[in-house]
């Protein structure tokens, strides 16, 4: 981790800039991917299949049986802690659904706005180095509560076809029941234009790699909905001198370890909690399983000490992380003055993790600073908002003249026209 001292507010834009990737490469291939399904479908992604992973399939369903071979594979610790974890995520979630109120804006005219479930939407689950199973439950829970009555699911299998059983498990306790066998740039290809076997959909969410989110990107331009604008995972952790280097290394860590280019960065108003948050990081990498990863990752990672907490919270708003921590004394204040991100995580005994699995907020959050204009999944994602209104006679009487006069100033005689037919019978 590279450690800067006090940077001039000018540079702070530099500073804090993400690695950029140019992905103009993976776009062709992406955009030939998806011509090649929409023109043929099922037979396509046959191939392209086959091609990128060497996997043969005839089909793309999983069939009963597979499901049931997943549910006993799944030990029964883990089978308690989706269904605690699935349980909160719910609660959380179910509190995000509100009944329309009707306002009353003259006598006589009555508006309203109801939600309204997103039809048919697709989640995209990733295979990866790390089969991302908790994310089955961060989406088909607010899909479910919303209403959406097709939700489909596409995941990549493994050499020998199989589908990790832990994510086969999660998706039966969410009662989703079209699972494919489909991963990439393909699967997003087939829910955007639809396939014999897989039903189109008009809303795709979830994580991927860069072929996955340059799909997610091009679909969009052809007016199928996505989630947000991805990029890879971050975590800031803002501490102060009664922060715990052990905990804040660990936060550091956890997010370190999902991939090369996730990015973690520490923010801090004293040089020495940096450097024991150092020392401890070097002692905890030794013992992590995916250490190749997290090491990589730390290269493209930072520590920046500033002159005291107010500009330290001018900077994480800058940064405007995906996830931040705030390990620090006066945590709940400094909480109420964060403006930008996309999850906050308050005192020493809050970690990413517990967010990522299982207190019930959402786990699919805004990356790459879009956390400045961007919120996380939720129920909203899946539903859009239609409006209402109902005038009575006595409604359209009052406001007839506010309307005739607009209309007739835009020059629009026929909006004009339409209130006052009414108002001469
Ligand atoms: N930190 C990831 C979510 C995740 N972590 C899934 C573990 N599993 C992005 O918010
Ligand atoms: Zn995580």
């Amino acid at each position: 981790m590279q450690i800067l001292i006090n940077p001039d507010r000018k540079e702070w834009k530099n500073v804090l800039q993400r690695p950029y990737a140019d992905n103009s490469a993976v776009l062709k291939t992406v955009q030939d991917v998806l011509t090649d399904v929409k023109a043929r479908g099922d037979e396509a992604v046959k191939e392209l299949t086959k091609k990128f992973t060497g996997v043969a399939l005839d089909r793309f369903l999983v069939s009963a049986e597979e499901n049931n071979a997943a549910e006993n594979k799944v030990t029964g610790e883990l089978k308690q802690a989706i269904q605690q974890a699935r349980k909160n995520i719910e609660v959380f979630h179910a509190k995000q659904l509100n009944e329309p109120e009707v306002i009353e804006t003259l006598p006589g005219i009555q508006c309203w706005r109801k939600s309204a479930g997103i039809e048919k939407v697709g989640l995209y689950i990733p295979g990866g180095t790390a089969p991302l199973f908790s994310t089955v439950l961060m989406l088909a829970v607010p899909a479910q509560l919303a209403g959406c009555k097709e939700i489909v699911l596409c995941t990549p299998c493994d050499k020998e076809g199989k589908v990790h059983p832990a994510i086969l498990y999660a998706a039966q306790q969410c009662g989703i029941t079209k699972v494919f066998k489909i991963g990439g740039a393909q699967a997003i290809a087939a829910m955007a234009f639809g396939t014999k076997s897989v039903p189109a959909v008009y809303k795709i969410f979830g994580p991927g790699n860069q072929y996955v989110t340059a799909a997610k990107q091009l679909v969009q331009m052809q007016g199928i909905a996505i989630d947000m604008p991805a990029g890879p995972s971050e975590v800031c952790v803002l501490a102060d001198e009664t922060a715990e280097a052990k905990f804040v290394a660990a936060d550091l860590l956890s997010q370190a370890e999902h991939g090369v280019d996730s990015q973690v960065l520490l923010v801090s108003t004293g040089l020495s909690i940096v450097n024991k948050v150092q020392q401890e990081v070097e002692k905890q990498l030794s013992n992590l399983s995916r250490k190749e990863i997290a090491v990589k990752a730390l290269t493209n990672s930072k520590a920046i000490v500033v002159n005291n907490i107010d500009e330290a919270i001018d900077l994480v708003n800058e940064y405007a992380a995906e996830h931040l921590i705030i390990s620090c004394k006066d945590a709940d204040a400094i909480a109420e003055r964060i403006t930008n991100a996309g999850s906050v995580f308050i005192g020493n005994y809050s970690p990413e993790s517990v967010g990522d699995y299982a207190s019930g907020t959402n786990h699919t959050l805004p990356t790459n600073g879009f956390a400045k204009a961007y919120s996380g999944v939720s129920v909203d994602s899946f539903v859009k908002k239609i409006t209402y209104q109902k005038l009575s006679e006595e409604g359209l009487k009052n406001i007839a003249s506010t309307v005739v006069q607009m209309a007739e100033a835009e020059g629009l005689d026929a909006h004009a026209n339409a209130v006052k037919v009414r108002m001469a019978e």
